[in-house]
């Protein structure tokens, strides 16, 4: 039971799929749970609050797998940025090599600096002319995210249906299929729209090695396809949050005439956020959940949830589409 894709062979792993980066998620436990159950975990930079602790996170990461894991690292379009080559060197220094990147046209810099390194970039992104322009810049691996994904789904609404297939006619380089995905018919759908395997965000929040919050688990289990708002729009940060008290409030004054992000500042924090992840108190901040969410209905271990997807997948692609040829 296993299935072979350029993404499996180019990243060294038994199973095409991929857990994305996430801030204050993306810790050892979780990224190495993902890889040793055949998967490639992703620790994320900027959940480390300095990139001394980053390399501490790398070396606690290798000590929890013996298999490849990776390390992403999204630029933000902020005022007040972190010192992203510090948090790069940090990443060269600690020898991992795989590197999820993200973010703004600035995170260029960051490819020119891993790239002598031998590290392998996997560029998220959420628009096949973004895709294609980081393919002709170098990267290893394009990472599609659809309208349907947690995080930031970009500013022209494409969901995965058509986005995947328009990326996959255009790309070249080995291709991951992101935004929507949780299960067995996510990962077959996604190999047949031309993807050669899935990054998932949101369904890995919902497992036993997460380490956030039981509350926040269940608030992914219990949200349904439609448990998330889209916020930022007007800014043009558009951001997809999970349905709570607090986000219907962001919502609400966002909607208000000539509206400014200082009137959610509060609200929307990073500090709330994190502290609503630690306490499960989610009238504390926001967080990031995708649409999938509708599909979320356990919160298993990392390898009873891979070993689900690749088997329900496999049964699909055998029995249902092979039975339904004339
Ligand atoms: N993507 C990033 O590139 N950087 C981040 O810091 C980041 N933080 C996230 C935090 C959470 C809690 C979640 C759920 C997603 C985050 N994402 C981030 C997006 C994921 O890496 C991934 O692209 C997205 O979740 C895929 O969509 P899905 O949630 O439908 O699986």
């Amino acid at each position: 039971m296993a299935f072979r894709t350029r993404i499996t062979d180019l990243l060294e792993i038994e199973h095409p799929i991929v857990q994305g980066g996430m801030q204050n998620v993306g810790l050892a436990g979780l990224a190495s749970a993902v890889s040793n159950a055949g998967g490639l975990g992703i620790l994320t930079a900027l959940a480390q609050p300095t990139p001394a602790a980053l390399r501490d996170e790398i070396e606690l990461c290798r000590s929890m797998t013996a298999k490849p894991f990776g390390v992403n690292l999204t630029v933000f379009p902020t005022i007040n940025s972190p010192d992203y080559k510090a948090y790069a060197q940090a990443i060269i220094d600690g020898g991992v090599k795989i590197v999820e990147t993200a973010g703004t046209p600035a995170v260029r810099e960051i490819w020119e600096q891993l790239r002598p390194h031998g590290i392998k970039i996997l560029h998220k992104c959420t628009a096949v002319r973004h895709a294609l322009s980081a393919e002709r810049a170098g990267v290893d691996v394009i990472s599609i995210d659809g309208f349907e994904c947690a995080g930031h789904p970009g500013e022209d609404d494409i969901p995965g249906l058509i986005l995947i297939p328009a990326a996959a006619d255009k790309v070249k380089i080995p291709m991951l299929a992101s935004g929507g995905f949780g299960d067995g018919r996510g990962l077959a759908a996604a190999l047949a729209l031309g993807a050669d395997g899935i990054n998932m965000g949101t369904r890995f929040c919902a497992t036993q090695e997460a380490k956030i919050h039981p509350n926040v688990k269940q608030a992914y289990v219990d949200n349904d396809e439609r448990g998330s708002f889209l916020i930022f729009r007007q800014f043009r940060n558009t951001a997809r949050v999970g349905k709570s008290p607090v986000s219907e409030e962001v919502v609400r004054r966002l909607a208000e005439p000539d509206a400014k992000f200082e009137d959610v500042r509060e609200l929307v924090s990073g500090v709330a956020g994190k502290e609503l992840l630690d306490t499960g108190d989610l009238s504390k901040g926001v967080f990031w959940a995708g649409m999938v969410q509708g599909l979320i209905h356990d919160i298993p271990t990392c390898e009873e949830l891979l070993t689900r997807i690749v088997s329900d997948a496999e049964a699909i692609i055998r029995q249902r589409l092979q039975g339904m040829l004339a």
